[in-house]
Order: C-alpha cells, then structure tokens, then sequence
C-alpha cells in the first residue's frame, strides 16, 4: 500500500499565520519608505519586494497551491519473503522554489549595496545563489529517490559557498573600507543571515532529502527561519539605515 506524507491542520496554520506575518511586514514596511525622502528609499522598496513575494507564496501554499506529490519507491527487506517494494508519497512544496529564486536574491542585493559590492561581484552572488535555488529544486524533484538527487544537493552546496565567499571576504572588505560603523552593522547583518541561511540547507536535507522530518515539522521550521530572513532581517536592516546615513547608495 502506498504512502503519503502530507500535511495537517497544524501545517495549514502555521502556512495562514505566516502570510499574515508577511502581509503585515509588507504594509509596515510601506509605510517606513512613505516616511522616507525618496532617494532613501532603495532599501526599502527592495525589503518590501521581498516580503511581497513571500506573501504571495505562502498565500499560495496556504490555499494548497505550489505543491506537488513526489513518489519514492521504497524496497522492503522482509527476511523469508521475495523483496517487495512500495511507494512513498510526499508533498513537495515547489512554490518555495519560486519565492526564493526571487527573494533571496533581493536579499543579497540589500547586503550587496550596504557592503558596497561592485557590479561584478554582485552579479557573480547573484547568478550563484540562483543557481543554488534551481538546483535544489532539481534535487527535490531528484528522480524516485536515486542518488543524482544528492549530487545535485551537492552542486547546490557549491554555488551556496560562491555566495558565502562573495559576501564573507568581498562583502566584508567593502564594508570595512566605507568606515567602523557600517563595516560593524554588514558584520552583524551579513553574521545573522549566514548563520540563518546555512539552517535552509539542513532542513532540506531532513525534510526533503531524507523525509526523517514530517510535513508539518519542515513547515514550522521553514515558517521559523522564513520570518527571521525576510520580516526580522528587513526591519533591522530599515531601522538601522534611517539611523546611520554612511549606508546611503545612490542609485
Ligand atoms: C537548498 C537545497 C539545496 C542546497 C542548498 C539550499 C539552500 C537554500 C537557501 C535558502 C534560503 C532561503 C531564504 C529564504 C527567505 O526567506 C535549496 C535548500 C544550499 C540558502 C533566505
């Protein structure tokens, strides 16, 4: 008999709660960049882009859409009996495959030009992290469970490195030169979001990888991690700009 791995209510809650989150972030940070001049508000428009997309894939997840079932065929080793095989179903929640490959590079943006990262080395992140996104999507939907799956989990960690060295040792060598402060702030900033982006990689590998996670469990963590990159990430980062005017960019 086959088997499915699918959500529940306390799933669908958490999916409402967080679009409500989101929908919220979105009209508080409008109304900051309202209150801004506008050649201050590139950050801004920026961090309200990023929650709009969220909102949008969580209202759609929320309502069952962007999800699809994925079967494993999963061998029984019985001892005496011929082997038998039988079938694993799970969702795969593939709208968060289209909000991240439009959010996390906003997302990078917004440290890009905080750092003061030049046009290459913002497209090189850019380019990277997309890369990661798409091919982590290709892993999710790795063919029944073979092991081409993990290689491209694999090729997926590497691009996530590219990231990592362009914001760690570019990013940070910017930051540092535009004076203490800010060279401060992109430290604390550019810390918290590797620190909450390497978790992203973790579940998936739990979840989606190796389905020891239910499906309500890689919601609540995902929800967990999703408000503190998007939501807390952007109110700190819009906060601290009206305060330090050295992370002005002109664009
Ligand atoms: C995947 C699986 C393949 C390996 C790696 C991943 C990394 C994902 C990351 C996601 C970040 C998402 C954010 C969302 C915003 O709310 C695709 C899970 C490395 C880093 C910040």
């Amino acid at each position: 008999l086959p088997e499915y791995q699918t959500i529940t209510e306390t799933g669908t809650r958490t999916l409402w709660a967080v679009f409500v989150l989101m929908l919220l972030s979105m009209i508080v940070f409008v109304g900051l960049s309202w209150t801004t001049p506008i050649s201050k508000r590139l950050y801004h428009i920026i961090t309200t882009l990023i929650v709009t997309f969220a909102s949008l894939s969580y209202f759609a997840m929320a309502t069952g859409h962007g999800i699809s079932y994925h079967r494993t065929t999963v061998t029984d080793s019985h001892r005496h009996v011929p082997d038998t095989t039988h079938d694993v179903y799970r969702q795969v929640y593939w709208a968060r495959y289209v909000d991240w490959s439009l959010t996390t590079p906003l997302l990078l943006l917004d440290l890009a030009l905080l750092a003061g990262l030049s046009g290459g080395h913002i497209l090189l992140a850019v380019v990277a992290d997309v890369i990661m996104i798409l091919t982590g999507l290709f892993a999710a939907f790795g063919s029944e469970g073979t092991p081409q799956k993990w290689g491209w989990y694999a090729i997926a960690c590497i691009a996530y490195l590219v990231v990592i060295w362009m914001l760690a040792v570019h990013g940070r060598a910017n930051a540092m030169a535009k004076g203490g402060k800010v060279g401060k702030f992109f430290a604390s900033i550019a810390g918290f979001t590797l620190v909450i982006w390497t978790i992203y990689p973790i579940v998936w590998g739990i979840a989606d990888g190796s389905r020891k996670m239910t499906v309500d469990q890689e919601i609540i963590a995902y929800a967990v991690l999703d408000l503190l990159a998007k939501p807390v990430f952007g109110a700190w980062l819009l906060f601290t700009h009206q305060s330090m005017p050295e992370t002005q960019v002109e664009l």
